[in-house]
């Protein structure tokens, strides 16, 4: 068949881009609106010491669903508290609340518009369907560029794919309001609004709540999805403990999230009819409730305005709100980075977790609008011929100097192909070689036709890398790389290489720590991407008796903070 591809990607990319530009005013209002509602909800949460909200969640859950529940709660959150994970479940906590609060507020009118008119009904229940089956990642993309990285697009991702159950229920429930109820307040002569919140609503609540619950529940399961484009929070442990295979952190930054879920779980159920509603009546438990959140949100609010009075508002640190945008949480680059803002003492700075592609989208908008901005960078990489930038000097040598890119394969592999092993042997190439490669995967070839071009226009370099090595006969190769640029470009191109050479070679998107740990339990054959001494010192010392160093491929890297030349400060010192 011969018929062209329908270019629906590049219509979507086209719809974005102009998104992005025409509705950038309306993108940064609704980016601020919820920073600032996140923020005084997390100033809320954590307005007094840990035990006075583990103590006000206990008698909430003990109000709402007795007393074991109540141990329940004392003990998970204390356990909590104990492991260390406590801010991060404040975090957490705000990010599922912020969200469940937008689905209440958006989606319980739309329920309820689409129960009084069936057209609307008709239009919404398919875009429903479509926004909960589209894997949320998806909505990450757009996200990142309409609202930057951080905790923002987190918070609209979750709630975009939360919603769906809070409009379903809300029509559902209300639509199930019996009929003759309905004749009845008909025949009362009430409006359709009396008919609205003195008898559907109210009927209708239970079949809401429920809805409601749900969606809480949705918005809690994104959590770690939204850690990827850099949301704060328990979430953004597990990415990182995956990132660096750290089961532990893993499983007690799980742990935490799964106490979280149940006591939300069970406050949201039971909130409309407290089991200890007859000891003390809804009204007034709630009232104190609210009185205290609205008690501690003023207080907050006003401590912050006298913190931020003395900030210096013109400098580096206010412009980008002392944050600087990481990549991966298990790069070496980030740990670095730690270090640099100890070394340099900037401990009021944050390090954003996400991902190079998000790292890059936020570099691309803030460019785009000459927006000062710092990010973690790496050479060689195609973001310098794309844009003016300038690393910060770094006196005190924090990211370590020029490093080498090491390639390293399983114990075994010498034997069981001796031809590979020999290629990736002599493999190595400049960083000149390497950014053609990745200049042309950014202007939009697919990285294995890029790879295949490059080898192409040089053969003689290739010949080198296959010189004396014995052909394969189909034998599998599997290489383990990160999604950076950097490593996207080698891994595509040495698989290539190999490919031509005779092996059926896979090559496969993982993590940091795993791509380590793949080679090291031989799971993996091989990998391209290992910086050293430094950048990934830690994982390389873990490793090392359990593979192969197969020595440098490529001289001449390097790491370090970097901005754009129209952002005027020279140095990291600059950043106090
Ligand atoms: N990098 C690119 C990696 C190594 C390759 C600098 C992002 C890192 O920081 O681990």
């Amino acid at each position: 068949m011969d018929i062209a591809k329908i270019p629906l990607g590049e219509w979507v990319d086209s719809f974005v881009a102009w998104l992005t530009i025409a509705w950038a005013g309306f993108f940064s209002f609704i980016t601020n609106l919820i920073g600032g509602l996140l923020d005084i909800i997390t100033n809320v949460l954590s307005g007094g010491p840990p035990i006075v909200l583990i103590l006000v969640l206990t008698l909430l859950v003990i109000y709402t669903s007795r007393w074991p529940l109540g141990i329940f709660t004392i003990l998970s959150l204390l356990l909590i508290v104990n492991l260390g994970y406590w801010d991060s479940s404040i975090e957490t906590i705000a990010i599922v609340l912020l969200s469940g609060l937008l689905t209440i507020i958006i989606g319980i009118p739309i329920g309820i518009w689409c129960a009084q008119r069936k057209t609307v009904q008709r239009i919404v229940t398919p875009i429903l369907d479509f926004m909960q089956t589209m894997p949320a990642f998806v909505y990450l993309i757009p996200a990142i560029l309409f609202f930057g990285i951080g905790v923002v697009p987190g918070i609209i991702a979750s709630f975009i794919f939360a919603i769906a159950p809070t409009i379903r229920m809300t029509n559902l429930g209300i639509q199930k309001v019996p009929e003759d109820l309905i004749e009845a307040a008909d025949a009362f002569g009430s409006t359709a609004s009396q008919k609205l919140f003195k008898v559907q609503l109210p009927l209708a609540t239970p079949t809401i709540m429920a809805g409601v619950n749900q969606s809480i529940m949705l918005a809690l399961s994104m959590v770690v999805t939204a850690s990827l484009v850099g949301a704060p929070g328990l979430g953004a442990d597990v990415y990182r403990a995956v990132s660096q295979i750290d089961v532990g952190q893993g499983f007690e930054a799980g742990l935490s999230i799964v106490f979280i879920a149940i006591i939300l779980d069970r406050i949201t159920q039971n909130l409309r009819n407290p089991a200890y509603r007859h000891v003390i009546k809804p009204k007034i438990a709630f009232s104190i409730l609210a009185l205290l959140v609205l008690g501690t949100a003023i207080v907050g609010v006003i401590a912050d305005n006298k913190t931020t009075v003395n900030k210096n508002a013109n400098g580096i640190g206010a412009q980008t709100e002392y944050e600087i945008v990481g990549i991966e949480p298990g790069a070496g680059l980030m740990e670095l980075t730690n270090t640099a803002l100890e070394d340099y003492g900037l401990d009021n700075w944050t390090l954003i977790e996400g991902s190079s592609a998000a790292m890059v989208a936020e570099l691309q908008k803030a460019y785009t609008n000459q927006e000062p901005i710092i990010i973690t960078g790496w050479s060689p990489h195609w973001m310098f011929s794309s844009f003016d930038l300038k690393y910060l000097k770094d006196s005190k040598g924090s990211f370590g100097g020029e490093e080498s890119i090491h390639s390293i394969v399983r114990k075994g592999l010498k034997q069981d192909a001796p031809g590979a092993y020999s290629i990736l042997d002599q493999f190595s190439w400049e960083p000149s070689d390497m950014e053609s490669v990745m200049v042309d995967i950014t202007d939009g070839m697919e990285p294995s036709e890029a790879a295949e071009k490059w080898i192409k226009a040089h053969p003689d370099k290739v010949s080198e890398w296959t010189n004396g090595a014995q052909s394969g006969s189909g034998e599998p190769i599997k290489l383990v790389f990160v999604a950076w640029d950097t490593e996207i470009a080698s891994t595509y191109v040495i698989g290539k290489v190999l490919e031509q050479n005779g092996y059926d070679v896979t090559l496969s998107q993982v993590e940091v720590g795993p791509m380590f740990a793949g080679v090291a339990n031989g799971s993996a054959d091989g990998m391209v991407g290992a910086w050293l001494p430094t950048t990934h010192a830690e994982y390389y010392n873990t490793y090392k008796n359990e593979v192969v160093d197969l020595g440098p491929n490529l001289h001449g890297t390097k790491n370090g903070l970097v901005v754009p030349e129209y952002v005027d400060i020279d140095s990291i010192e600059d950043l106090k």
